[in-house]
């Protein structure tokens, strides 16, 4: 899609392709009540003075690029980049009743500060809008974490990367860590928790990907990367022809660590310390289902003590 320039509100129109491009919300029907709470935020546009309303009711009826029009907002609002995305897509869907949807994506219903799974209570610790993150306390009791990591003692090798032009993993000095696999309902224990992290998620069950445990001595890390596939490079656009994006991370802590080797978003100034049994969810995308830069992150080294993770991935389809 080519979007139409766009007018200035008092000052130029830009509009550079951004992650937005060529994709508006998309027809697919929305079902899980905590993504239809955090992403609609109906009042957002009326936050916004009468005369930007107007600028963005007037600018999306155009066509224009709604990556560039947010950019725009913040330079010349000024507003939070938060509110003028929801802004743009309180407007749009205002206009668009015929697409008062958009993409069914994982989510955590945060509305109360419990979360009651059909076999366990989960702690939520912390959520942000946007990029979408919520930190989960007691997702794994510390028997479960230890089973976990047994199970993969054996099976530790050192940890690759996916190249960005062949899609072949290679062994890359921005990972140190060891990794090690676990099938999907590979152990009674196993099926057990994917079927927390899929009620926890609100994603079935066989769009996740099979556990990926790392293993991190002191000194070892992952520095910054994105989880999603990027569809413009040959190599990682090659994984996402079976099942799709990487839609959503879980990363389950199953150590607690002396120092160092939290899991950090320098790109919004978060980082999340590891507590054995809790987790981190994020989403890989927008609410549009967009592949999110705001979503780079990082496993920062360990400082003193071993730290082992278990990465579950949710895809778009089936796995
Ligand atoms: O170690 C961490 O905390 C992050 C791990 C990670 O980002 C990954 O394995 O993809």
């Amino acid at each position: 899609m080519n979007f139409s320039s766009c007018n200035a509100n008092d000052s130029q129109g830009h509009h550079p392709g951004g992650p937005f491009a060529g994709v508006l919300p998309m027809p697919v029907s929305l079902s899980h009540p905590a993504q239809e709470k955090s992403i609609m935020q109906k009042n957002a546009l009326q936050r916004l003075p009468a005369s930007w309303q107007h600028w963005v009711t007037e600018n999306l009826a155009k066509g224009c690029d709604p990556e560039g029009m947010v950019a725009q907002m913040e330079r010349d609002g000024p507003f939070d980049r938060t509110l003028a995305e929801f802004a743009i897509a309180d407007a749009h869907l205002q206009s668009h009743p015929e697409l008062f949807v958009v993409p069914k994506l994982p989510e955590v219903d945060v509305s109360a500060n419990r979360i009651v799974l059909p076999d366990r209570t989960v702690d939520v610790l912390l959520s942000v809008a946007i990029p979408r993150i919520v930190v989960l306390g007691n997702v794994l009791s510390d028997d479960e974490c230890d089973a976990i990591a047994a199970m993969s003692r054996t099976r530790f090798a050192r940890s690759t990367t996916i190249d960005n032009a062949s899609g072949i993993n290679r062994f890359d000095d921005s990972r140190t860590s060891e990794s090690a696999h676990i099938q999907r309902g590979e152990t009674e224990l196993i099926a057990r928790i994917d079927a927390r992290l899929a009620a926890l998620s609100g994603w079935p069950v066989d769009h996740g990907e099979p556990l990926q445990l790392q293993k991190y001595q002191a000194g070892n890390e992952y520095r910054p990367h994105f989880d999603w596939f990027d569809p413009a490079l040959a190599g990682t656009a090659k994984h996402l022809e079976k099942s799709g994006q990487r839609l959503a991370t879980i990363i389950l802590y199953l150590t607690d660590v002396e120092e160092g080797g939290g899991t950090s978003f320098p790109g919004i100034g978060l980082d999340v310390h590891p507590q054995k049994g809790g987790a981190l969810f994020f989403r890989n995308t927008t609410p549009y289902g967009v592949p999110d830069r705001k979503t780079q992150h990082a496993g920062l080294p360990v400082e003193k003590g071993t730290k082992i993770i278990a990465n579950k991935w949710l895809r778009e389809k089936p796995y």
